[in-house]
């Protein structure tokens, strides 16, 4: 392995490879404090062509690559898990933002860039990234490109997978994946760009993003909503759903959700404490107020319910429901589930959930927030110990039985390789592994995540 450092020197600079305990620790544990494993060293590279040379170098001593960007990932799918012995590969150094094309609304980012900075550098162009999520000050975009983020606004501005017009990638072999034309319509050979695009590190290491921006609605209006019951919040989403073609974001916040959050940010509650709220969001030239209001009103919503549309309060009503992961992160490691669930069966699945988790995990804390209008929601336990997976799998079953999905947002990562096959069958698994044989041969490309 010591020739492996020298040559690694080489390639990125001394500076770059991080090789001491201390200095490698913080990349090494994911941020729930739930993933950590041992690396030989920690690589920054800075380049796409420094890329290719390091997984070159990597591929021909068998050493496993763990590629990261913000490490801000929930399921372990970004930390070393050995064996076989790892790099972390730390993308954080590709930062450089390309010229924003106003009129094809893209923009050429490095995959280190953060999601602030895409933002800030969509709004200079006076328009916006159309995809945000809590994290947004350290994911970088070659993250949520690898994971295919979805987020508060994917509702309306779809998941990462929408909001990528081209990247550039290097596979296993150190050979260039670049697709960065930017052209709406390209239909030579198979779309290995699309390929990539959630694949988690596991075939390719995505180096540079081509994002496609979406126009700045200036005209924002925010309702937290207090309703009766979970159930009847996919009641309200429904009703919702057809009357608000502005509508932005459609979040559900439990009770247990809204009490942490509210004790974390040391806030009151501005509507009644009820068994559930939902967080309903419009964007539009027009009136987004009026058309909020109105939607409320038909929907037979508007009773308990506060409406901001000033941007100070706007923020205060969305830090409510942003801070719920920070503040059971602060009650200690949670298990988290990211389910998706058809609406149709949504209601269902949340009237089963507590008997569910009851059985599995006696005296466990539930929290159940998300993204309501996705059908996705983050289900998150604290009590059980970090190794107990017994409420995990009988959460993710009941999801699966629901005719939904095991991750909706955060990936497969570690976490979730042993729950695929609940909703993949052993043909499309087998699919899977022909792929991640044919482009990682030596499975050196974050061995262990997606694909058990
Ligand atoms: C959210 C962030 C992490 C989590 O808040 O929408 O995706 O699951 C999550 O708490
Ligand atoms: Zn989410």
């Amino acid at each position: 392995v010591s020739d492996l450092i020298s040559e690694l020197q080489t390639i990125v600079g001394d500076g770059h490879v991080l090789t001491a305990a201390d200095l490698r620790a913080g990349y090494e544990t994911d941020w729930t404090g739930r993933w950590q494993g041992e690396s030989v060293a920690v690589v920054r590279p800075a380049d796409t062509g420094e890329v290719s040379a390091v997984l070159r170098a990597c591929a021909s001593r068998r050493v496993a690559v763990v590629t990261q960007g913000g490490n801000t990932g929930l399921v372990g799918g970004a930390t070393p898990a050995g064996p076989p012995p790892a790099i972390v590969l730390s993308m954080r150094r590709l930062d450089s933002i390309g010229d924003a094309d106003p009129a094809l609304m893209q923009l050429p980012c490095g995959a280190g860039v953060t999601l602030a900075r895409l933002q800030q550098a969509a709004a200079d162009a006076g328009l916006q990234a159309g995809l945000d999520l809590a994290a947004r000050d350290s994911a970088t975009v070659g993250g949520l490109a690898a994971c295919n983020a979805g987020g508060l606004q994917a509702i309306r501005y779809g998941t990462a997978r929408r909001r990528i017009a081209g990247l550039e990638a290097v596979l296993a072999d150190g050979g260039v994946v670049s697709k960065m034309s930017g052209l709406a319509k390209d239909n030579a050979g198979y779309d290995l760009a699309s390929l990539l695009i959630g694949s988690e590190g596991t075939l390719a290491v995505i180096t540079r993003v081509l994002w496609s921006m979406v126009p700045r609605f200036a005209d924002r209006a925010l309702a937290l909503v207090a309703v009766d019951s979970a159930a009847a919040a996919v009641a309200g989403a429904r009703a919702l759903l057809p009357r608000l073609p502005s509508l932005e974001l459609l979040e559900l916040i439990d009770e247990p959700s809204l009490r942490i959050s509210l004790e974390y940010l040391a806030g009151s509650p501005p509507v009644p404490i009820t068994p559930a709220w939902l967080l309903v969001g419009c964007a539009s030239t027009g009136d987004a107020q009026e058309e909020l209001a109105a939607a409320l009103v038909e929907s037979g919503l508007d009773e308990r319910t506060v409406v901001a549309v000033d941007a100070t309060r706007r923020q205060r009503l969305l830090s409510i429901r942003e801070s719920v992961t920070e503040a059971i992160a602060s009650a200690g490691v949670p298990h988290k589930l990211d389910v998706g669930v058809p609406l149709a069966t949504l209601e269902s699945f949340l009237d089963e959930l507590p008997a569910v988790v009851g059985a599995a995990a006696p005296g466990a804390r539930t929290f159940v927030y998300g993204h309501l209008g996705d059908g996705n929601l983050h289900v998150n336990l604290l009590g059980p110990a970090p190794d107990d997976e017994s409420a995990d799998e009988a959460v993710l079953e009941l999801a699966a039985r629901s005719g939904g999905t095991i991750t909706a947002e955060h990936g497969v990562g570690r976490h979730k390789p042993q729950y695929l096959s609940l909703v993949r069958s052993d043909a499309e698994i087998a699919a899977m592994r022909a792929i991640k044989r044919a482009l990682d041969p030596e499975g050196v490309l974050n061995p262990g995540v997606i694909l058990a």
